[in-house]
């Protein structure tokens, strides 16, 4: 057994520090690292599981191209030409590259420096077009510079954090839990949730306002007047700070309580409840995320969040200011290294002269791009429509993460020349390269990230790379010098990133937030070593924790801008074909579109199939009952979803996860729906409102079946895939029942020649059950019904490789485990594998606290992920009791 490593978590953007032990069986202990700052200890779900997600059966382990193994020689020479020619042929602008926020900063540097600076084009994107640039683009209005203010700390020290379009329970688990514990600690604290929908966040909070999709503008533009005729406004700060207060003004203008609340579909009660609040208390932070960055308006809600914080002078100060967190473990380090088509590098500016003549000198660049390149959605288009001969795309899954999905799976079809860099074979992306590149993965790889507070920290290495996998930062430098270009010769990441610090000190006499001068000069010991800092952190300059605490901005002028934010409705609007608006998002124990969560068993029991949340009312007026299955269509698309009836969902709105693809489900690529329609401003797509219709999946049947091996779901109607300990559970369904169930259940769970299959039928109802056994143990069964399945899961998984005697056959076959109580239900608790049906029970037996739930049970105990959903079960048994 080797000592640990000290790494950061791969996942969200709260960048917690894991020690991980790779054990001499294979598998790696995964821990917190106490010592991190950004968790101290702490990891969510996602986070504790990372020991589960490391197996190499679906890795990518060898180039291929078009579709053949090859060696990395050859791979890189044909992709060396083919970017080559297509820049000779076509010039520089028909070649482009699609990275990602989860590509480590030495990674991120280099891509970005071959493009704009050796082939010269700004055509260099990134999934953060997806997620933060509402978010960049109004700091930049804002501030002059893609600055956040403040650090985790002040969620903690601040009165008021308010909380809008961000479901930090789930999406930053473990921030979310140093909120708590700080209001734990301190009850005066007061939280406030802005949500369309109930989510474990508002849990914590005092006052949940429900707003309606779209309408934070209206809100955030009704809190700025009410501050300045409240007398809130910071005269001093304002007047020596700040220009353009009377433009914001204008424009938010007529949006007193009553009319906030209209737009809002809030109370006047709530709005006002809001206002006070935020009016009394000096402490206030302002959390936003992808609520407020994923709207056709998400600058403008940025800038109006803004607003109220500048009018009071609250920012920059402990325990005050606007913070947005970041989604990705490196979607900041990539903002740094100017991964956006519109920015530069280290914060500079495309558009800026003197930028460009800093960046080129320093590079030696031979043509440094001058103009920005097509941000995301724009360079799909042009793929599209032929501009683009050759793109390569780097750590991101396009064809189910952008919007318009399956025009963007059209897009890549038809495109000349794809090569995809990924760690896993087969994604929807993958499937559509001409070169497949097997790149290092999360322990493996070595390199920085920067967390949601500006800290830096590293990745370290802890596993050996398998097969031929080689780092992103690696591939892209070969390409460059097979490309025949010079200043990509690094023997590291040190390298880099020494490169790196050194670029964002060069003539930055502090006119340049982003400055890591004091590294510049790291030896390869001490980037060994390096422990996280925040930056700034400029030569012979001490730590420095916040920016504009002291009033300093980057514009020229050193002022920070109010913008004006008329508010304005989202760009789709629902009609009487599409009557609902869908809004996407995440659930707690799944990342994107799966490719590592997707691998451990016990996160894909949080949620083991594509969902769709619906209003009782809406459920009611759509004749749609609870689990059953949904046809979602919108004018770009539709998805064939599992129906989840709830009230946490507000009337008229629908909510679905955006989380399976093609990998997992037949048809549940749900941005196959999502409009084109970006911000004017950004350029992000609005992901969470598009006017769709939900009608009743007529299925003849429903099925549920486990199987020790991997089911042939193919050519079904309905199917979700999900692995279990020791195989793997589907979800099945379909318009037409089969005329042979037996031969229908062959051809889907492939007994052995030699397999015992044990068979219930009552044809007359459509029911049918199979057991498969071999070698004496349960290998696989298929449980099939006319309406959803019900059927103890957790309990029929448990069965999957025992031996059962012949009573127990009977019992399996009879759809029975025994007790009630055998079956834990629907999971809550991924570390512990404790469900619905557990708490409930013990709840019930006298549990009346969280805490008392985590004595007996254990539940809620480790990662603290679920604590928000046991709480909620405990009140939902007191209310059901006392009514
Ligand atoms: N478990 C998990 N955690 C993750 C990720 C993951 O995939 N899984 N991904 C990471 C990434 S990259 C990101 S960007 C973050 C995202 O983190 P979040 O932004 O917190 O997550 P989302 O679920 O996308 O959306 C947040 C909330 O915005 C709400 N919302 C929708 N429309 C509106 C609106 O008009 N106004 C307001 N005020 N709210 C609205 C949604 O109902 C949702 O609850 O999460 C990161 N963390
Ligand atoms: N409708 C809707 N759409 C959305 C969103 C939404 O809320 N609603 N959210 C958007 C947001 S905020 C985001 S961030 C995006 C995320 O969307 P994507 O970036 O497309 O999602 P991931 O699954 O994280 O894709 C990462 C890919 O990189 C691979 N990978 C992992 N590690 C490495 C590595 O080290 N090197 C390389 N080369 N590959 C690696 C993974 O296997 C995976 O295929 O989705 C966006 N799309
Ligand atoms: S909160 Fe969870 S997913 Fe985010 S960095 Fe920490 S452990 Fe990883
Ligand atoms: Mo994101």
């Amino acid at each position: 057994m080797t000592g640990a490593t000290r790494t950061t978590c791969p996942y969200c953007g709260v960048g917690c520090g894991v020690l991980a032990t790779p054990g001499a069986d294979g598998r790696v202990a995964i821990k917190g690292d106490p010592d991190h700052p950004a968790n101290f200890g702490r990891l969510c779900s996602k986070g504790s599981a990372l020991g589960e997600t490391l197996s190499l059966d679906d890795r990518l382990l060898h180039p291929r191209v078009v579709g053949e193994r090859a060696t990395w020689d050859r791979a890189l020479d044909h992709v060396a030409r083919a970017f080559t020619d297509a820049i000779r042929d076509h010039g520089p602008d028909s070649v482009a590259f699609y990275v990602s926020g989860q590509l480590l900063t030495e990674d991120y540097y280099v891509a970005n420096k071959l493009m704009k600076g050796f082939i010269g084009s700004g055509n260099i994107d990134t999934n953060s077009r997806l997620c933060m640039a509402s978010s960049v683009a109004g700091h930049k209005r804002a501030f002059g510079s893609d600055t956040v203010p403040g650090t985790y700390e002040d969620l903690e020290t601040a009165d008021l954090v308010v909380l809008t379009g961000s479901n930090l329970a789930w999406c930053h688990p473990v921030l979310f839990q140093r909120l708590a514990a700080a209001k734990a600690a301190r009850p005066g604290m007061r939280i406030v949730t802005i949500d369309p929908r109930r989510t474990a966040t508002s849990e914590l909070a005092d006052l949940h306002l429900g707003i309606a999709p779209g309408g934070d503008v209206a809100l955030f533009n009704g809190l700025l007047l009410h501050l300045a005729a409240g007398s809130r406004l910071d005269e001093g700060f304002v007047a020596r700070h700040t220009s353009g207060l009377a433009g914001a003004l204008g424009a938010a203008a007529g949006f007193d309580i009553r009319t906030a609340a209209r737009v809002t579909g809030l109370s006047p009660a709530e709005v006002e409840r809001f206002f006070n609040l935020f009016a009394a208390t000096e402490r206030v932070v302002t959390v936003y995320s992808q609520g407020v960055n994923q709207s056709s308006a998400g600058t403008d809600k940025v800038n109006a969040i803004i607003n109220c914080h500048l009018l009071t002078g609250r920012i920059g100060r402990p325990g005050m200011g606007p913070f947005s967190v970041t989604g990705q473990p490196n979607a900041m380090g990539g903002r740094e290294v100017g991964g956006l088509a519109n920015q530069l590098a280290a914060h500079m500016e495309l558009d800026n002269p003197g930028h460009r003549a800093l960046v080129r000198d320093f590079w030696n660049a031979p043509r440094i791009a001058d103009k920005p390149g097509l941000k995301a959605v724009d360079l799909f288009e042009a793929v599209h429509d032929g501009r683009i001969k050759a793109l390569w795309i780097m750590a991101t899954n396009p064809a189910a993460s952008l919007p318009d999905a399956d025009r963007v799976v059209a897009a890549l079809a038809r495109c000349p020349f794809v090569v995809v860099s990924d760690v896993v074979r087969d994604t929807d992306t993958t499937r559509h390269a001409h070169v497949l590149l097997p790149s290092t993965a999360w322990g493996e790889k070595d390199g920085t990230v920067t967390n949601s507070e500006r800290r830096i920290s590293r990745q370290r290495a802890f596993l050996p790379p398998p097969g031929e996998a080689r780092a992103d930062w690696w591939q892209m430098a070969e390409v460059a010098r097979r490309m025949g270009f010079s200043g990509f010769d690094w023997d590291g990441p040190a390298e880099i990133f020494r490169e790196h610090a050194a670029l964002s000190a060069h003539g930055n006499d502090g006119c340049r937030d982003f400055d890591i001068g004091a590294h510049a000069e790291i030896d390869a010991a001490g980037y060994e070593g390096l422990a996280p800092f925040h930056w700034p952190r400029p030569a012979g300059q001490g730590p420095r924790q916040r920016f504009f605490g002291d009033g300093k901005f980057h514009h020229p002028d050193g002022k920070a801008r109010f913008v004006a934010t008329p508010w304005r409705p989202a760009r789709g609007q629902t009609s009487a074909a599409r009557p609902l608006i869908l809004n996407t998002g995440r659930v707690r124990d799944q990342w994107h579109t799966m490719t590592r969560t997707g691998k451990a068993a016990r996160l894909t029991s949080h949620y083991a199939e594509p969902f769709v949340e619906v209003n009782p009312a809406d459920a009611r007026a759509l004749g749609l009952a609870a689990a059953d299955l949904a046809l979602i269509e919108s004018d770009r698309g539709g998805a064939l979803l599992r129906v989840l009836v709830t009230e946490r969902q507000r009337p008229g709105a629908v909510f679905a996860p955006i989380h399976w693809t093609g990998q997992q489900a037949a048809r549940a690529r749900v941005d196959a729906l999502i409009a084109p329609h970006v911000d004017p401003v950004s350029g992000q797509p609005e992901s969470k409102f598009t006017p769709v219709s939900l009608r009743r999946f007529q299925a003849a049947w429903y099925g549920f079946a486990v199987s020790r091996r991997r089911l042939a779901v193919s050519g079904l109607d309905y199917w979700a895939l999900a692995p279990v300990d020791g195989g793997y559970r589907a979800e099945l369904g379909g318009a037409d029942a089969p005329g042979d169930w037996p031969a229908a259940m062959a051809a889907l769970l492939d007994p052995a020649e030699e397999a015992e299959v044990l068979a219930y039928r009552d044809v007359a109802r459509g029911v049918y059950r199979f057991a498969v056994y071999e070698a004496g143990v349960l290998s696989a069964a298929l449980f099939v019904a006319p309406e959803p399945v019900e059927i103890a899961r957790g309990w029929l998984i448990g069965q999957l490789g025992r031996a059962l005697d012949g009573a127990e056959r009977l019992r399996l076959l009879a759809g029975r485990g025994g007790d009630a109580a055998a079956d834990p239900g629907a999971l809550v608790c991924s570390c512990f594998s404790v469900g619905v049906n557990q708490i409930t029970a013990a709840v019930k037996a006298g549990a009346q606290s969280i805490d008392a739930i985590g004595s007996c049970l254990k539940a809620g105990t480790n990662c603290g992920s679920c604590r928000m959903e046991i709480g909620r079960l405990i009140d939902a048994c007191s209310t059901a009791k006392a009514g």
